[in-house]
């Protein structure tokens, strides 16, 4: 148990000192929020912009000359913006959403004995209070999901451990939607999972998780090698710590919340029943049958399991622990492995070993504090990602040539030259990496995976800064050039699409084989129109600068990708998106492929639907806006406010077609340029990004990449059009 705390009333206000509170400047892009204990380092240690804008804290610009033009505006955002940059080069941002993630992080500190600093335990006690739903006092799968039981039996669990007692009153609200949704043994199997690791939840509750799965012949179609590599690397440790049935040491608050989370007596639960027990509010993608009778079998099994075989299993999934860890600097891919390893080797190893310390070190990467408090994020920062569209945006806007934005372009490049993988991964061939040589990542290079879209983003900005400015060291080579090529031309799938880590390793049957209840489609990889368009563009820009290298594969590469974009247009006209919500996202990048290759409203009628349908979607305001809700069903679904993510998006997807009317795009950038503060920036929105088909994640950092891109595309536009002059 950790130290008792004082908890302060209202977590509306901060409950710790935020001028104490910095982020730490290094030269990787790692997010590390430090807090500072003595007077005389926080003297030392001035807050910079970028700090106080992250923690709320009002920042008191002057207002900024009023724009009449969309290339004053975006001007202007970027006066703001360039504010924020950090010493390296990148911009910092939270990247929260998911609701159980800080659970994950709190209870696989707990039960290693990994402890917070108070200030730390604090503000992320204030986070949870602060984004409980004021109706019911519940949590969801992520922040603006109703309450489920994933999300109110995890955060009310962290809570606890965290240092709240059981009798506050957000906590007797909690449990008593807890208790509504079925209590906790009607968590989905991800819930189940870590309460066991915790000792409030007996594994009997859980379907089986047999390690031996590791040791099937590599051939065999549904071999783990196969599966999408976040659900792959998840049940890596999810087997070892179900095979070695690890259990926190009872303690007395672990008594107490056995009691707590459940409508019946603990010891009177039926656990084998639970398995399947999963409440309605959480159920996203029930079981198929075939999975349900695999887990009979399974759970036969278990009774009579094969020792020498079962620790061959253990033993085989312990070594795919490590090398993960090896491979990413104690990274892991993302923050719920990241927490899984750690218990694993400390139930391995012990608590006084080097993978100890080094998970530790690497723990408050994912740590971030924001104005309501400090979130675990969704991985190490998204780094890459946010500077590859602001870098994109100032080229094409020509605001990189502006004198006083230089020097924030040459740190930019500076650090995208850093953040290349420049070999493959430690363990490669053992561990069913792909290779990531010349590869960019989504967040740091430490962290080390390659992405397509990440890898085609990387490869543009590169290009954007070395090739089209004069005045920026040549810092990337062209044979880190062709390397990045190498590898993107490695993960085409048969039918021309691109997936996100890897080419598509399994069948779509494995679907039926998924347990997470929660999320859907993540049993294999599959190709998105995002990632597709980002290497058709980053290549297509690559052969104008280097039209001698591999010409014909990359010809062919983007002749099939185009062919793929087409295959999956949707019957409405848009593109599903799965990274960004949601039609609005993938639509912009499609139609920017297919203008790429001469599709332009005018000349395909692809991308004359994909306009209608946009269009049809314009509201009266002159934006656009659509909720996550579309990323669960499917089928588009308003937002209730239109938002400036979307709306950029969107008018950005009419100029790439070059739809011939500015009319629409005019009242877009009107509306755009009217939620604009003085300052230059726009306030947060809703959330703007997804994954699994379920889960809402934030891109604080989209409202300044997108708006400035789309203002500044619709001078050039409107210049075209006649609609006015530059200044
Ligand atoms: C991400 C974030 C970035 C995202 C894009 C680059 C935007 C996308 O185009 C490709 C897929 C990728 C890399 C992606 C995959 C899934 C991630 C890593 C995330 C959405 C961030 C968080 C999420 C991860 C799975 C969250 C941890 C939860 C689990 C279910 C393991």
């Amino acid at each position: 148990m950790w130290t008792p705390l004082d908890i302060p009333e209202s977590p509306r206000e901060p409950f710790t000192d935020y001028t104490r509170w910095r982020l730490r400047d290094t030269d990787d892009g790692s997010h590390i929020w430090d807090w500072l204990q003595t007077d005389e380092e926080c003297a030392t240690r001035p807050m910079t912009e970028a700090d106080k804008y992250w923690l709320g804290i009002p920042l008191n610009y002057p207002p900024l000359p009023t724009p009449h033009t969309p290339i004053e505006a975006a001007r202007n955002g970027y006066t703001f913006y360039k504010n924020l940059q950090a010493n390296d080069g990148h911009w910092a941002g939270e990247y929260g959403g998911p609701m159980f993630l800080l659970p994950g992080l709190v209870i696989g500190s707990y039960v290693t004995g990994m402890s917070f600093l108070d200030a730390e335990r604090l503000e992320m006690i204030r986070y949870v209070l602060n984004r409980a739903h004021p109706e019911d006092g519940g949590w969801g799968l992520h922040i603006e999901a109703p309450s489920s039981v994933f999300g109110t039996a995890l955060n009310y669990t962290a809570l606890r451990l965290l240092g709240v007692s059981a009798e506050h009153p957000a906590m007797v609200k909690a449990r008593a939607t807890l208790h509504k949704l079925g209590g906790a043994a009607a968590a989905p199997s991800w819930g189940k999972f870590w309460l066991s690791i915790l000792n409030v939840y007996d594994w009997d509750g859980n379907n089986p998780i047999p390690t031996e799965l590791w040791l099937l012949p590599e051939w065999m179609p549904f071999h783990p090698s196969k599966w999408w590599i976040h659900t792959r690397t998840v049940y890596v440790p999810m087997s070892y710590l179900y095979g070695v049935r690890f259990q926190a040491e009872e303690d007395e608050l672990i008594l107490s919340l056995r009691e707590e989370l459940y409508t019946q007596p603990y010891d009177t639960i039926d656990w084998p029943a639970q398995r399947n027990n999963v409440s309605a509010a959480d159920l996203y993608a029930p079981h198929s049958g075939l999975f349900d009778f695999i887990n009979v079998i399974l759970g036969m099994y278990e009774q009579c399991t094969i020792p020498p075989i079962r620790k061959a299993g253990t033993d085989f999934a312990y070594n795919l622990i490590v090398l993960e860890d090896e491979n990413t600097g104690h990274q892991t891919l993302a923050p719920v492995s990241k927490m899984m390893n750690l218990v694993a080797r400390v139930h391995a190893e012990g608590r006084e070993s080097e993978a100890y310390k080094l998970h530790e070190e690497t723990r408050r990467d994912f740590m971030w504090l924001s104005g309501e408090g400090m979130m675990m994020c969704g991985t190490n920062g998204s780094q890459l990602w946010d500077i590859g569209f602001i870098t994109q945006a100032l080229v094409e806007t020509g605001l990189a040539k502006d004198e006083e934005n230089k020097e924030s372009l040459i740190k930019a490049l500076k650090w995208l030259d850093q953040c290349q993988i420049q070999d493959d991964p430690k363990h490669f061939g053992t561990s069913y990496r792909h290779r990531t040589k010349g590869a960019w990542p989504f967040s740091t290079k430490a962290q080390g995976y390659t992405v397509s879209d990440c890898t085609g983003e990387g490869l543009k900005s590169v290009l954007y800064l070395q090739n089209q400015l004069d005045f920026t060291p040549k810092l990337v080579s062209e044979e880190r050039l062709y390397d990045a090529v190498d590898t993107l031309l490695t993960m085409q799938n048969p039918d021309g699409g691109f997936a996100s880590y890897e080419p598509v390793r399994g069948s779509a049957w494995l679907e039926w084989l998924n347990p997470a209840e929660v999320f859907g489609d993540i049993m294999i990889e599959y190709e998105y129109p995002e990632c597709t368009t980002s290497v058709i563009t980053s290549l297509s820009i690559f052969r104008k600068h280097y039209p001698h290298y591999r010409p014909k594969a990359i010809d062919t590469t983007i002749k099939e990708a185009i062919k793929f974009l087409h295959n999956i247009q949707k019957p409405e006209g848009g593109w599903f998106g799965s990274w960004g919500i949601c039609f609005t996202y993938a639509t912009m990048f499609a139609l920017e492929s297919l203008a790429l290759v001469g599709e332009t409203y005018e000349t395909s009628t692809s991308a004359r639907r994909a306009c209608d349908f946009l269009l049809s979607k314009q509201r009266a305001d002159g934006g656009w806006g659509e909720s996550y809700k579309t990323c669960e069903t499917g089928v588009w679904v308003d937002h209730e406010n239109t938002q400036v993510v979307q709306t950029a998006w969107a008018a950005m997807a009419l100029m790439y077609a070059k739809y011939p009317h500015p009319g629409p795009i005019a009242r877009a950038v009107k509306l755009v340029m009217w939620r604009q503060q003085e300052d230059g920036s726009w306030p947060q929105e809703a959330i703007e990004g997804v994954f699994n088909k379920s889960c809402a994640i934030s891109y604080p950092n989209f409202k300044f990449s997108f708006t400035i891109w789309m203002l500044g595309k619709a001078q050039a536009y409107f210049e075209e059009h006649g609609v006015y002059k530059a200044q």
